[in-house]
């Protein structure tokens, strides 16, 4: 066990007042013992047999399990198969999205120094002219996260060079193609030996091609400032359709749902077991051991694999926007997990102190709940990376655990959870190396348990979930 250095949410448990402690003359009602044994049973162990299928499905599915693949479909098929047989009742909810496949991305510096620069076109991309287009580089102020980032003339006609961070893909596009860019090029602000991918996150984002670099590249092309480069990127767009796999358990309250989800969809670079197998694993072994554990009643628990996550949490977007109000106003909480087992791990609970009503609360019992097992949670901001995003958007009250993506450890971080300081969570994020290698087996077993026992509680006092203990 870790020493806990208590953050303030769980200075109520060290002093004997925790919520699950049941008070002096009130017996434990049956959620807390609900509880209790789905935190035993439901195991990192049972989620590793669940990643093992899902990379043997990648590996019998051209090495991925992106959106609209047979990957997908089998990891989908997967999942419904053990769901149906414990008794849920499984729909499929089918949408489109446009599916992009880059055929060509080319980057030449041109002169005495003539050379290819490796360059990734990112996700909806504009293409280039037939042939590419050459021009100047003029090196954006800042990381181009501000008009003033490109001030002036410079940029007109030019590729603004800009920084990767603090904004996303499409605002940076945005701001230097307003300035009169004809491209973008973004290097990452982490060492690597090859261009990070990335995504613009929308598929109108694209009004100018953006490529990404690396972090050198990208140093010596801003000194080489005003240097002429030829680029060409180009991205084949496609309708495909895919769906979203929606488990509910029979016998519970209509009114009162609680939901837990997780995307079930890779990128296309690699089996995606840590993001987000290690969700899916941990919401469908959840299912099934709550499926063994109880027998109806109390609230109904709908579990959810959205599809097309990393297309820009299309699958979850599409579930929210199809939900009437009244549905809506039925789904008490909404807890999601994408990426829970990153192999140089942090102990994130995302932060609802500023999401819908609920979500402050429910930040609260996740962090007490990995206290319960001597670990220390940090906060992070909602943010928009993750299917947590549409609820948000739509006042229902959500949290979650992540473990960290391509973020670097901090020295205190290091201190607090073991691993590498410097490094970052998980350092296959979305490439080829995220299959079984790539999962840290100790944030597994512990944020399972946390699920387990979140859900466990939640059947049978979901307003607990969202009120403060
Ligand atoms: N949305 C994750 C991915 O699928 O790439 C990464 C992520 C999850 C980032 C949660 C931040 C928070
Ligand atoms: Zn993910």
């Amino acid at each position: 066990m870790r020493t806990i250095i208590a953050p303030l949410a769980v200075l109520p448990l060290l002093l004997g007042l925790a919520p699950e402690t049941p008070r002096a003359a009130e017996a434990p009602g049956p959620g807390d013992h609900l509880a209790e044994v789905l935190a035993e049973r439901t195991t990192a162990e049972g989620a590793l047999r669940h990643l093992t299928a899902l990379q043997r499905i990648a590996d019998a599915s051209g090495g991925h399990r992106e959106a609209g693949s047979t990957g997908h479909e089998r990891s989908a098929r997967y999942a419904t198969a053990l769901l149906e047989a414990a008794g849920y009742r499984v729909s499929h909810q089918p949408f489109t999205f446009s599916h992009r496949e880059t055929t060509a991305e080319r980057l030449t510096l041109t002169g005495d120094g003539e050379r290819a620069v490796p360059v990734r076109a990112l996700t909806y991309t504009a293409n280039t002219p037939p042939g590419g287009l050459t021009a100047p580089l003029a090196v954006a102020g800042g990381e181009g996260c501000a008009p003033g980032d490109f001030a002036g003339d410079t940029y007109r006609g030019r590729i603004a060079l800009i920084a990767r961070g603090t904004c996303t893909f499409a605002e940076k596009a945005a701001h230097a193609a307003a300035a009169g860019a004809v491209a973008a090029l973004v290097h990452d602000n982490v060492p690597g030996d090859t261009p990070f991918t990335g995504s613009l996150s929308d598929p109108d984002a694209g009004v100018i091609p953006v490529g990404g670099l690396t972090l050198a590249d990208g140093r010596e092309l801003a000194a080489a400032d005003g240097a002429t480069v030829h680029l060409e990127l180009e991205q084949l767009a496609e309708e495909r359709e895919t769906f979203n796999v929606i488990a509910e358990s029979r016998g519970g309250d209509p009114d009162r749902v609680v939901m837990a989800g997780a995307h079930l969809d890779s990128v296309r670079e690699g089996p995606g077991i840590n993001d987000n197998g290690s969700g899916t694993a941990g919401v469908l072994e959840t299912a099934l051991r709550l499926a063994e554990h109880h027998r109806g009643g109390g609230a109904t628990v709908r579990f959810a694999l959205w599809s097309a996550e990393e297309w820009g949490l299309l699958g979850s977007r599409h579930y929210v926007a199809g939900l009437s109000g009244a549905e809506r106003d039925t789904i008490s909480v909404y807890l999601n997990f994408d990426m829970i087992a990153s192999p140089n791990h942090a102990l994130f609970v995302y932060d609802g102190s500023e999401g819908p009503a609920g979500s402050a609360a429910v930040t609260e019992h996740l962090v007490t709940s990995l206290a319960e097992q001597g670990l220390t949670a940090e906060l992070t901001p909602f943010g928009s990376r993750s299917d947590h995003a549409p609820f948000v958007e739509a006042g229902i009250a959500a949290g979650g655990l992540f473990t960290g993506a391509e973020g670097l450890k901090t020295e205190a971080q290091a201190r607090l959870w073991g691993g590498t300081a410097g490094e970052p969570y998980d350092p296959c994020y979305h490439s080829v190396c995220d299959d079984l290698g790539n999962i840290g087996h100790e944030a597994l077993a512990a944020n399972i348990r946390v699920i387990a026992r979140t859900v466990g509680r939640a059947v049978w006092h979901p307003e607990a979930l969202t009120t403060a203990p």
